[in-house]
């Protein structure tokens, strides 16, 4: 009784709940900042929960982790140093890291029981730390961009939760203000912004927010994540003023990447095509949130 209410009162999605049947509950506990729950499901291999909220399933993570990572890093030229915050599961670093020019990989997560339930349940994307490009820094990612040098970051991928517990302050101006001043001119931020169905209005706020930090341009971008609320997600990208940046057609293609292909996995989902087709957007998005 009290588990239904639960999933049906999200303030997220109210009365909206997506199910996935359960074989088997692997993991269970309350971390310092959210309850972690993974379970074995039938159709979508192992789900990682935070808080009741599915963050990821073994069989569409690909489609997530892909397009977060490469829809920022193959629209500028040889990404060098990269930031990830949140994505305490490592699959956003194993997609970083199929690009050879990348030199250094900050990652700050809150949560150090995500990162290690990873290590345990979700290997194939866990495998992400064992680069040894990667620096992994477990903190609140509002101090870590405080304290981040001015200009160091080429890209910065946020890959955090919704904004209801521990990720609350990442849609918020000084977040953004903090991200602006670690990329250097022309870098790139790419902030997981959930689905054009539901959250229309926060979608909105964030790229109004968005427009006045970044003085480059700002644009939306979807991908089909079945698993995530709606089926769906989204991603805005946003550059500094600099070099202009081009979103919707990558300079940095991924096909002329050597070895981006065969890097230990083959891409799921990623291509130039789905690159430049995430950016067409329904009429309605555009109206609402007064995109071009
Ligand atoms: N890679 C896909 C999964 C995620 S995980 C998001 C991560 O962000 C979680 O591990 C969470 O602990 C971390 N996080 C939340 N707040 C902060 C913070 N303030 N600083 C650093 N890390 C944080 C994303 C799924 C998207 C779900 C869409 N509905």
């Amino acid at each position: 009784k009290s588990g239904k209410a639960v999933y049906f009162n999200n303030p997220m999605w109210p009365g909206e709940a997506h199910s996935i049947k359960v074989e088997k509950i692997l993991y269970k506990e309350k971390s310092e900042y959210q309850e972690v729950l993974v379970f074995e499901s039938s159709m979508y291999g192992n789900v990682l929960v935070l808080d009741g909220i599915v963050q990821l399933t073994e069989r569409d993570e690909c489609a997530y982790q892909e397009m977060i990572a490469h829809l920022p890093l193959c629209s500028i030229h040889s990404p060098k140093n990269v930031l990830v915050v949140g994505g305490g599961d490592g699959g956003v670093l194993r997609e970083v890291a199929r690009h050879s020019s990348v030199e250094h990989i900050d990652i700050c997560e809150i949560d150090k029981m995500v990162i290690d339930v990873s290590r345990k349940f979700f290997p194939q994307l866990a495998v992400g730390f064992e680069d040894s490009r990667v620096h992994l820094h477990v903190g609140d990612a509002v101090d870590f961009l405080k304290s981040a040098p001015e200009g160091k970051y080429d890209a910065i991928i946020v890959d955090s939760s919704d904004p209801v517990g521990p990720a609350q302050e990442l849609v918020e101006k000084p977040f953004f203000d903090t991200i602006a001043r670690a990329l250097r001119p022309g870098g790139v931020l790419c902030n997981m912004a959930e689905s054009m169905w539901l959250h229309t209005h926060l979608i909105q706020d964030m790229i109004s927010i968005c427009r006045e930090t970044f003085k480059g341009s700002v644009r939306y971008a979807w991908a089909s994540v079945p698993t995530y609320p709606s089926g769906m997600i989204g991603f805005i990208l946003c550059a500094t003023e600099g070099p202009p940046v081009d979103f919707v057609n990558p300079i940095n293609p991924i096909e002329k990447l050597e070895g981006a292909n065969e890097h230990k996995r083959e891409l799921q989902f990623y291509n130039s095509e789905m690159h430049s087709a995430a950016f067409a957007l329904p009429a309605f998005l555009k109206r609402e949130v007064s995109l071009l």
